[in-house]
């Protein structure tokens, strides 16, 4: 029998019901997961956070790990390196992958090199999950001029793919501002204009999915007033992908000490899950820290409206 122990003092919905414990993954340091069903499996797509002391971020790789139960996770060889990508200097940040036209497609975002300077987001693509993937066009899919504001660097970074009842396949992403372009038919280039459609108090790493009519942007937000510097996740619907965005708040509390913290959603075996990270991961001597953080799941409830109930990242 699953029970839920819900917060008097918040209202929060606490996944304590779930199978496993948090930290999913304790031997390695990973952030920013994106999760994909295929079949009965489910694979767990992080980069990885290899950050020195006094370092912010050194992440060179991406790595797929792999569950059919949500309680033991199946490692593999990285999939995808920095070096993989010709046009790519550093930062392998965010990924995400989905499945079309029979082949898998990977998204990730990297500092571009000089030609195109700033952060840009690439597609690689395998035949199978667990890769290995190549890069897709040899080139970045989107690099800082295209986007309207550009108004900083690191502005084009963590792409999520969401593919429509229609078979249109649709990639939003942005830091401070949040763009979405519809993809061509072969995954590896923009068909059309991108716009932007930046829901109120957002921060950056969207995720979009779709239940029943009801589109949801859900994404890592900041307290508007600044009292809070670390991100939480909030979330907006749309009765279509092309809007109008409703916000509808705070979906957690704040990242209680990786400052990031980055939502990816699934639903597997009739159950819906919401990954996170954080830092309450110890390795050896290494502390966890914002760039050394840790991936957690949560069980993800829906309100009869469609809308989403709070959760607590639950920690062990
Ligand atoms: O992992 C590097 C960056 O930190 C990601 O791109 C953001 O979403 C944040 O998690």
């Amino acid at each position: 029998v699953s029970t839920v122990a819900v917060s008097a003092s918040t209202g929060l919905c606490q996944g304590r019901d779930l199978p496993g414990s948090n930290p999913i993954i304790r031997d390695t340091f990973l952030a920013d997961p994106a999760p994909l069903v295929v079949g009965d499996t489910l694979y767990l797509y992080v980069d990885h956070d290899e950050a020195r002391d006094g370092e912010m971020f050194n992440m060179r790789e991406w790595m797929v790990y792999s569950t059919t139960d949500m309680k033991t996770w199946k490692a593999y060889p990285p999939i995808l390196n920095i070096a993989d990508l010709t046009w790519a200097k550093k930062d392998a940040w965010a990924p995400q992958a989905v499945q079309k036209n029979g082949k898998f497609y990977l998204y990730v975002p990297a500092e571009h090199d000089d030609t195109h300077p700033g952060k840009a987001i690439g597609v690689a693509v395998s035949d199978s999950p667990t890769g290995p993937f190549k890069d897709a066009r040899g080139s970045a899919l989107i690099t800082n001029e295209m986007t309207p504001k550009g108004e900083h660097s690191w502005e084009d970074i963590d792409p999520t793919v969401l593919t429509d009842r229609d078979g249109t396949s649709w990639i939003a992403w942005g830091n401070r501002q949040c763009y979405i372009a519809k993809l061509k038919p072969n995954m590896i280039e923009l068909d059309g204009p991108i716009t932007e459609i930046t829901p109120p108090h957002y921060v950056e790493g969207p995720w979009l999915h779709r239940r029943g009519d009801l589109y949801y942007l859900t994404y890592a937000s900041m307290d508007p007033t600044g009292k809070d510097r670390n991100e939480h996740v909030a979330y907006a619907t749309a009765p279509s992908i092309q809007g109008p965005w409703t916000y509808r708040g705070k979906l957690t509390g704040s990242a209680a000490n990786s400052f990031t913290i980055h939502p990816g959603i699934a639903e597997f075996k009739g159950q819906s899950y919401l990954f996170l990270h954080n830092a309450s991961l110890t390795i050896g001597d290494q502390k966890g820290a914002l760039g050394r953080r840790a991936i957690t799941v949560e069980h993800l409830r829906y309100n009869p409206d469609g809308t989403m109930k709070p959760v607590i990242q639950t920690q062990a």
